[in-house]
């Protein structure tokens, strides 16, 4: 690409004018949509509430961990809560997921204890947890692999007959608008297609893909894309956790019930860095990024609790409280996790070991053995 032909990119859109599926406007203002609604109590509105305050929370306090040295690298989610709270609240207990590496508020609403992914992050360990114990797969930083991973296992899930019920098992797919490029997520798309494999694809189109805007991905809004793999597709203000959680559920139980895959794509924005390694202000401007801040995924649900006389103050500085709580714990657990041993590398990698990696093993114990003072 010429650098004359990537001046011609026009910006993302911040989102106005975009058809998508809407329940809960940036001012707390709830809406209603003719295909999707959602019937949520207080006190759940308060939960959803209590979730998105917490994940950006406990993001924030990642983030200011890797600032400190304490964690290598960090991707947060900071704009991203709606799409993931709805989704991950649309879960049903046997449903699995198959996240990226940024997919924290999924794991959160999972019930999953939040330290888990931390690990892998402070390079303490490989972020190998058991995908089936939490029904959460493992974080996959190849771009696109876990939409192959969690295709193959949705179709495993129709051939073992778990799908055609309520009780029916269905399998959630995240990934990115970069992501959308890859192979991996367009193979997905046929086999699933063709298998009617119980699957969602879930798009967080959050604008970028690192410094590489939405134009570089498509010339058509992602969500199209489906029809042309023989599935339906469908665009949520991934912004609004009231309508992700809706057209989630609602895809999920298509999914469940034998009906095949479908597409979401998730319209939001990424309101921080790609990663800690990342400076977006080298390819985006402030005002682009205020535009969305007016869109905060947090706030307006706050301003429907306000609207809807259901919160208060004392409430609201409750969940500050408890959320503040959590990061806390967070950090402790995180500034005393040991450093493993690094022959520790070597244990997994056969079952049942090998010959050929028992060799390894020891050449790496001699070598750092060789080092002064070493021990
Ligand atoms: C197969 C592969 N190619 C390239 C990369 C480098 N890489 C890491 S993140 C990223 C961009 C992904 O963008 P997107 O799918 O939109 O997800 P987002 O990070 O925005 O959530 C790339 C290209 C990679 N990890 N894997
Ligand atoms: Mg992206």
């Amino acid at each position: 690409m010429t650098r004359a032909s990537s001046k011609r990119v026009a910006p993302p859109t911040t989102g106005a004018g975009v058809d998508f599926v809407q329940l809960l406007t940036p001012d707390g203002e709830r809406v209603t949509h003719p295909d999707y609604s959602v019937d949520f109590n207080p006190d759940e509105l308060r939960g959803l509430y209590r979730d998105l305050v917490t994940v950006r929370k406990l993001d924030a306090e990642a983030t200011a961990l890797q600032r400190q040295g304490e964690l290598g690298i960090w991707a947060s989610l900071l704009g991203q809560e709606a799409a993931q709270v709805g989704s991950g609240r649309a879960l049903r207990e046997q449903d699995m997921a198959f996240p990226t590496y940024r997919e924290h508020g999924v794991l959160y609403c999972r019930g999953i204890d939040p330290i888990m992914p931390l690990g892998l992050f402070r390079g303490v360990d490989q972020g190998g947890w058991d995908p089936i114990a939490n029904k959460f797969g493992i974080y996959t930083i190849v771009i696109g692999a876990q939409t192959l991973h969690a295709t193959g296992y949705a179709m495993g899930v129709a051939k073992d007959g778990k799908v055609g019920g309520d009780e029916g098992e269905a399998v959630i797919a995240y990934f990115g608008d970069g992501a959308t490029s890859q192979g991996d997520v367009n193979e997905s798309f046929i086999f699933a297609s063709v298998y009617n494999a119980p699957i969602v694809f879930f798009c967080q189109n959050n604008q970028y893909a690192i410094s590489e805007p939405l134009q570089r991905q498509t010339k058509v809004p992602l969500y199209q894309r489906a029809s042309g793999f023989g599935f339906p597709g469908v665009r949520v203000d991934g912004n609004d956790v009231l309508a992700t959680y809706a057209v989630t559920r609602a895809a999920l139980d298509n999914a469940r019930h034998g009906n095949g895959p479908m597409l979401i794509e998730a319209y939001t924005y990424r309101m921080g860095a790609h990663t800690t390694s990342d400076d977006p202000t080298r390819y985006r401007v402030a005002s682009e990024v205020e535009e969305w801040q007016a869109k905060d995924p947090v706030k307006r649900v706050r301003k429907l609790l306000e609207r809807e006389g259901i919160g208060d103050d004392a409430f609201f500085a409750s969940v500050d409280e408890q959320a503040r709580k959590e990061a806390v714990a967070l950090r402790e657990r995180v500034l005393s996790m040991p450093d493993p041993d690094g022959a520790q590398i070597f244990d997994h990698v056969y079952p049942n070991g090998s010959p050929e990696v028992d060799e390894e093993r020891e050449q790496f114990k001699a070598y750092h053995a060789s080092f002064e003072g070493a021990h």
